[in-house]
């Protein structure tokens, strides 16, 4: 008979180091045979499973390659102190089941491998026991599994906490709210077949037994100029595709459609409207399903694909010149269909080939020549997408919103956040997006650090030992850069807007170029020395952001930032009969004269409040990484990696963290795995855990400079310290193993 026995490491070194291959305890007619391997090896093969135990803890060579070994045996999952870091495998390792779950509930983090779960439970528990609003921050570049980790993460609260006692359905909610905004929110991209094309934070509303009663999702920035524009490789949002493949005969038939993407000139620029990895048919199914699930009416899902449907009609609308030059629609039957955005086709074809002016108190109607004319469509068409994604956004949440919202218990709920943003882009091409999505990893860096810092020098002296200050890159000095008022190049880049006319893309950067030209983070053609002067276009400027360089081409940055809908096109619209549509686009947008928040200012401005959610909450951690480019299993790309351990502040992070000790622990937990080391403390110490432990590493022969005891826990300087401890524990153990096996075979 062989027997498994699947030892689980109780402290936080891993002892049998791989969870899916158990050590052996085999009974048979010749003894008990105990395979275990030595410590040594084990560390060898798989590394550390937190990085603060690395001898080398300053080389980043030695941080990859423990990354390496890892992977190398599927083990994704590493900390960095509390920070977990994750590096994708592509695979499916199942160790997101149910049983994991139950393995990792209620558990010390370091009692058990390092796992998402761990982070689930941890953050769930403090939120319990000490009612406090907790923060899960997500980040990584694009494909490097933050979604997936917002998803499992999801999906371990709805399973293991208890059910609400009222308003159960907000599990599922919670659930299926994210294949709707997938669909709509998520498309293709040369790095992920699913990329998220918006920023996401969740609250998870808890009552005060531990039920989820509500949510609350805020979203940043989508990338509307994908709904007019795909690179080549890339996709539409997904629902387009879903509505064609999935959407029954009649329903398409409704709505004008026919099913063969290459109609629509929307979906046609990426060249690639089908996706291997990618099933639009049942795709469609689950987001009509998970539509009812969050009490969509029928008469809404209808006016919603009526939206969607219009767009891509929208896209087909062509022009052509007239004598004059002025732009004529040349698809009329097209226009027809337009109806479906509860709009009159005559009217529309108006608002989309003349501009309306106001003139001596007059309104007068200006043709527009062919360019602009589709400028126009494209603008209606983003600007259609992005309101609609917006009320979709709003409608989830009225669908979240606790039942409960009332009742005296509300005033006790905690809340959970979950955050998966967009992380650090560098492309050949950056653009006003990039700026956007780079400025706002400068602000979650900036909080990541000073919160990692805080909670260093909290627990320090909450457990009397002095604090040494740590020295750190402090990217401030970017983030200012960006946002400070007048100086700053969001300021800089507003006020150009409210020249039109006389301000271009290049106005502005020669605007920033006098007035941020000495800042050691900003850099041109013009203020470049001969040797980086050849690597720096004239229309652009560089930023030495905290992960990196990054050029930026200010070509589009005015009219991005500007983000202008024609007049006549959003009266136009405000006339909608489409009941979304009237809600997406309001009357008094048209009376109210103050110039709407540029899309920067509007950015800015919803970053401050989310560093401010943030800031109020204990924050944990995770950091993904991609590992190849080939969105591969197995494959390890070491160039790529380094970028991003260096783009996520990894190597930083360790440091604070390595700055005084490499290792804490409980002294509880401390004397319960090395208890056995020490005749005075084995079997069991009856005194106070503090005393037995001074009592174990005084037996052990640890020196005064190698450990600090606090008020709950010992402070371990080194890690060769604890390797020390735990070859030694290792060593017990084999010869407690040869002991038995002896004593095996002399009772046969
Ligand atoms: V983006 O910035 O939205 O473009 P994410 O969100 O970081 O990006 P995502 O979670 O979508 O990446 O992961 C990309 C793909 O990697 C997924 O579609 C999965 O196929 C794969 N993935 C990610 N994480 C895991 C995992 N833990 N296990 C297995 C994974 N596969
Ligand atoms: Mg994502």
């Amino acid at each position: 008979m062989a027997l498994q026995v699947e030892l689980i490491p109780t402290g936080e070194i891993i002892r049998v180091v791989h969870p899916h291959r158990p050590c052996k305890l085999a009974l048979g007619s010749d003894g008990v045979r105990v395979t275990m391997e030595s410590a040594l090896t084990a560390r060898d093969r798989v590394g550390v499973q937190d990085f603060v135990l690395l001898e080398n803890f300053t080389s980043e060579a030695a941080f990859i390659e423990n990354l390496r070994r890892r992977f190398r045996e599927n083990l994704i999952y590493t900390y960095i102190g509390p920070v977990l870091v994750s590096v994708n495998p592509y695979r499916d390792l199942q160790i997101y089941s149910r049983q994991h779950m139950e393995r990792y509930r209620g558990v010390s983090f370091y009692e058990v491998p390092p796992h998402l779960f761990a982070v689930a439970d941890t953050v769930y528990r403090a939120l319990r026991t000490e009612r406090r609003d907790q923060a899960v921050m997500i980040s990584g570049e694009s494909g490097a599994g933050k979604t997936e980790a917002t998803k499992r993460l999801l999906q371990f609260y709805a399973e293991t906490c208890p059910a609400p006692e009222r308003g159960g359905a907000v599990r599922d909610r919670l659930l299926q709210s994210n294949p709707v905004l997938e669909a709509f929110g998520n498309a293709k991209t040369l790095r992920n077949d699913n990329s998220s094309r918006f920023g996401k934070y969740m609250d998870v509303q808890f009552d005060f037994k531990g039920a989820p009663v509500g949510g609350h999702i805020l979203s940043y920035l989508l990338e509307k100029s994908r709904v007019v524009h795909q690179n080549h490789g890339e996709r539409n949002f997904h629902v387009f595709y879903q509505l064609l493949e999935g959407g029954e005969e009649e329903m398409l038939r409704r709505l004008g459609l026919e099913r063969n993407p290459q109609s629509y000139l929307y979906l046609v620029k990426g060249q690639c409207a089908k996706v291997s990895s990618i099933n639009d048919k049942s795709d469609w199914k689950v987001v009509r399903k998970a539509l009812t699930v969050i009490d969509f009416t029928e008469d809404e899902v209808e006016d919603l694909l009526s939206i969607v449907a219009s767009v891509l009609h929208l896209g087909n609308i062509h022009f052509a010149a007239d004598e004059e030059s002025n732009a004529q629609v040349t698809t009329e039957n097209q226009l027809k269909y337009l109806t479906l955005l509860g709009v009159e086709g005559s009217t529309l074809r108006e608002a989309l080939t003349h501009r309306k002016i106001i003139a001596k108190g007059e309104e007068l109607l200006s043709p527009l020549n062919l360019e602009q004319a589709a400028y126009a469509r494209d603008a209606l068409a983003k600007a259609v997408y992005s309101r609609t994604f917006t009320w979709l956004v709003r409608k989830i949440n009225r669908s979240l919103a606790s039942k409960d919202a009332e009742s005296p218990s509300w005033r006790s709920t905690t809340v959970l956040g979950l955050l998966d943003i967009y992380g650090f882009e560098v492309f050949q091409h950056n653009s006003f997006e990039q700026f956007c999505i780079n400025y706002c990893n400068e602000k979650l860096q900036q909080l990541f650090i000073e919160l990692t810092l805080k909670s260093e020098q909290e627990e320090y002296e909450a457990e009397g030992i002095a604090w040494e200050p740590v020295q750190y890159f402090n990217n401030k000095i970017i983030c200012d850069l960006v946002e400070e008022k007048f100086k700053g190049i969001i300021s800089i880049l507003d006020e150009e807007c409210l020249r039109p006319g006389e301000a271009t893309d290049l106005t502005f950067l020669e605007k920033l170029e006098d007035t941020v030209k000495h800042h050691p983070h900003f850099l041109t053609h013009k203020l470049a020395d001969q040797r980086t002067r050849k690597s720096l276009g004239r229309g652009e400027f560089r930023l030495l952001h905290y992960a990196g360089e990054v050029t930026y081409s200010v070509t589009g940055f005015l009219d991005k930032n500007n983000d202008l809908l024609f007049r006549n096109l959003k009266e136009t619209m405000c006339s909608s009969e489409n009941p979304i549509m009237s809600q997406c686009f309001d009357r008094s947008e048209l009376s109210d004269k103050k110039r709407p928040e540029t899309v920067a200012t509007q950015f800015k401005m919803s970053l401050l409040q989310l560093v401010e959610i943030l800031q109020s909450k204990e924050p944990a951690y995770v950091r993904c990484i991609k590992p190849n480019d080939a969105k591969q299993p197995g494959r390890f790309d070491e160039v790529l990696i380094r970028h991003q351990v260096k783009y996520l502040g990894l190597m930083e992070n360790l440091r604070v963290r390595r700055a005084g000790f490499a290792y804490r622990r409980k002294y509880e937990a401390f004397l319960q795995r090395y208890k056995s080391l020490c005749p005075e403390t084995w079997p069991t110490w009856a005194g106070r855990p503090q005393d037995g432990v001074a009592v174990l590493v005084r037996h052990l022969g640890y020196k005064p400079e190698e450990y600090k005891m606090g008020r709950t826990k010992i402070f371990i300087r080194f890690p060769k310290t604890l390797f020390a401890t735990e070859d030694a524990l290792e060593v017990r153990r084999q010869s407690l193993a040869t002991k038995i096996q002896a004593a095996w075979r002399g009772f046969h």
